[in-house]
């Protein structure tokens, strides 16, 4: 683990394509972090395999990266050994509803205290270029020459629709309000849904910078837009046209499963003392 630090360094130079997307959400994260004033020993981020994946390299601070699809599962485990980390989800949209599609139901369901940020280039990219699960239909990609025949998911709608309590959508070529989102989904109480998303110069040819400008509108623009309204939340999240609103769809204040959980009331797991606990009859089971 990563200690002492709080200045979110570059560590390396990051090696993306020149004018990918995750160039811009790099800039928010260590913005939303100093914003935040979270030093770099009390973050996590667990990433997901792909081209987002590598974010980690680039930014100075904790982090874990498991099997491709399963980060949420892995932030969940890490939030309930120890709730006072601030745990980000690092997630592609193959990772995360592909591969790990059942993951995000459930963790919906637990509302455990998490920023998931979902990398959505609607590409599996690392591996060049197949259509993912937020491709667009009739799109043509690696693994649909004929143009794609599925219908896209829309992780925004899935979360409001089961249960999620905080749903948002921004542009990784609008840093200044992806860095206000992940601000405000850090300080949601609960799983926090922020879907980014961001051309793919190099396998997605449709889903240009230039076609997110075109058509993106801000929900903070509307005057009477209150995000406490699920079925009106529900309703925008949906829309994808000629228009495609950004911001905060839906927000909605519900206790986490680490306040619930009775074990967690003492504090952290992890600074608790092991003294008293027969380890070494456990460990017996194992050799
Ligand atoms: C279980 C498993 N299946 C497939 C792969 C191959 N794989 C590695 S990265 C990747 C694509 C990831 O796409 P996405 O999550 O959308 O991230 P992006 O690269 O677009 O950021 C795939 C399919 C793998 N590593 N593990």
């Amino acid at each position: 683990m990563t200690d002492n630090l709080s200045n979110h360094n570059i560590l390396h130079k990051p090696n993306w394509c020149p004018g990918c997307g995750n160039f811009g959400i790099l800039s928010a994260l260590k913005k939303a972090f100093e914003k935040l004033s979270l030093p770099s020993h009390k973050i996590l981020l667990v990433e997901g395999i792909g081209c987002h994946g590598h974010m980690v390299n680039f930014i100075e601070t904790n982090h874990f990266e498991g099997l491709h699809g399963r980060p949420l599962a892995v932030a969940q485990g890490a939030k309930l050994a120890n709730h006072d980390l601030n745990v980000f989800v690092i997630s592609g949209d193959g990772d995360f509803l592909g591969e790990g599609g059942n993951h995000f139901l459930h963790a919906l369901r637990r509302n455990i205290n998490l920023t998931c940020l979902l990398f959505n280039n609607q590409r599996y990219s690392l591996t060049t270029g197949q259509a993912s699960p937020t491709t667009e239909k009739g799109d043509k990609t690696k693994t649909s020459p004929q143009g794609l025949i599925e219908e896209p998911l829309n992780p925004v709608a899935l979360a409001i629709a089961n249960g999620g309590t905080f749903a948002a959508r921004s542009f990784s070529g609008d840093i200044l309000h992806l860095t206000d989102i992940i601000i405000k989904a850090h300080q949601h109480e609960g799983l926090a849904i922020v879907d980014i998303l961001q051309p793919c110069i190099s396998f997605n040819k449709l889903n240009t910078v230039e076609y997110f400008r075109k058509r993106l509108y801000k929900l903070e623009e509307i005057s009477n837009y209150q995000a406490d309204n699920r079925l009106e939340a529900y309703e925008r999240a949906l829309e994808w046209g000629d228009k495609i609103p950004i911001g905060v769809f839906y927000r909605k204040e519900k206790q986490t499963y680490e306040n619930a959980l009775l074990t967690l009331t003492e504090g952290p797991l992890v600074s608790r003392p092991l003294g008293g606990i027969d380890l070494e009859g456990v460990l017996k089971e194992y050799r």
